[in-house]
């Protein structure tokens, strides 16, 4: 039988804000739009100290606001996501390469073929996220993928759940169709009108009744992901083309000597990542955003693989001095690709 672990972050986006802004800790709080709640845009996440006064993703910002007026509405910074979602999954990658990366925020591990129960697993992988990052996650551990997400969601935040075999159908009976993978809105609605509204209501259709309804795949789907079957695999084509890092200055910059010192030090990150990853690159660019978001990008080839930091950041210099620096500075990346594998 497999072992299949789910993990999801806890309240992803607003956590991050939590960690580097602590007075929001313990504090009602919104992500999403412009961050201001009189305009147009929804919620992203909110903190679960947002979540008692029933704001939810997707909710309208205005409804937000007359939801809970004294929460603090803030905007989407996606970069800042993005750069500890990274690190979540540079983690993960280093308990197992089978692992399927599926959105900012989660991920399957295959790890039936690691020698250490599931339990231990779990929480060496929930420490050093939480060492590396200041955040916590929810994992869920299944025989497969569908079971698996569904118990990573069973006790979050920071919650840690293992469904049994034996348990399987007693925990699907009675939860709403739409906590299946793959039924949404509108599957649910046809359900509904058929009468079913629990998983367990859904398993007890005969096959050529959901066929009927729903064609032969999908119908064939439903019939035995309401039993808790699935046999799909995970998608381990993680092999990253690149491995990259930027920043967003909090001020448009004009200082070469500043921008310099912060390319020196995202080259410094990515070295790590490589080398974490067990990964050389060729190719060194370097990515320049202006006020006006006019972006440009230089690219230096090196003549052969390297993970060594002095001959990277040597050609993260060579394609930053090709950039004209004309205008104010907005944003810096960098990004290192055609990789190799050191090990390879
Ligand atoms: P989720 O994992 O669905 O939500 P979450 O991590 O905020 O909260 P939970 O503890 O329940 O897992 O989504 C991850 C991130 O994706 C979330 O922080 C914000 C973003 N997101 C949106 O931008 N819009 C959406 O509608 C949803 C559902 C999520
Ligand atoms: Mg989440």
């Amino acid at each position: 039988m497999r072992r299949i672990l789910h993990i999801d972050m806890d309240a992803f986006f607003a956590a991050v804000e939590q960690k580097r802004c602590p007075e929001l800790i313990g504090r009602p709080v919104v992500i999403g739009g412009s961050g201001d709640p009189t305009k147009r845009g929804v919620v992203a996440t909110a903190s679960y100290e947002a979540r008692k006064f029933g704001i939810h993703s997707a909710l309208p910002l205005k409804t937000a606001y007359s939801l809970c007026p004294r929460a603090v509405f803030l905007p989407v910074d996606y970069e800042a996501y993005a750069r500890e979602s990274q690190k979540v999954k540079i983690i993960l990658r280093s308990v197992t390469l089978a692992m399927e990366d599926v959105g900012i925020d989660e991920a399957f591990l295959d790890i039936s073929e690691i020698g250490k129960p599931s339990g231990e697993i779990s929480q060496l992988i929930k420490k050093a996220i939480k060492d590396e990052t200041g955040l916590t996650c929810s994992i869920g551990i299944a025989p497969n993928k569908l079971l698996a997400k569904i118990a990573s969601d069973m006790d979050k935040p920071d919650g840690l759940t293992v469904i049994m075999p034996e348990d399987i159908l007693s925990i699907l009976k009675p939860l709403p169709v739409r906590r299946l993978w793959g039924i949404g809105p509108k599957t649910e609605k046809s359900l509904k009108d058929m009468g079913i509204e629990t998983v367990g209501e859904l398993a007890s259709l005969q096959m050529e009744a959901l066929v009927d309804s729903f064609g032969p795949s999908y119908g064939n789907y439903l019939y035995h992901a309401s039993r808790g079957i699935d046999d799909s695999p995970l998608i381990t084509d993680w092999e990253p083309k690149s491995i990259s890092r930027e920043t967003t200055f909090q001020k448009d910059m004009a200082s070469w000597q500043f921008i310099a010192k912060t390319l020196a030090d995202l080259t410094k990150d990515v070295v790590t990542d490589m080398k974490d990853s067990s990964f050389k690159a060729r190719t060194v660019t370097v990515k320049v955003r202006f006020s006006d978001f006019e972006t440009v990008t230089r690219a230096t080839t090196i003549p052969h693989a390297t993970d060594r930091e002095d001959e990277i950041r040597k050609a993260a210099f060579a394609s930053l001095k090709r950039v004209e620096l004309k205008k104010r500075v907005r944003l810096i990346g960098m990004r290192a690709s055609h990789l190799e594998r050191t090990d390879a």
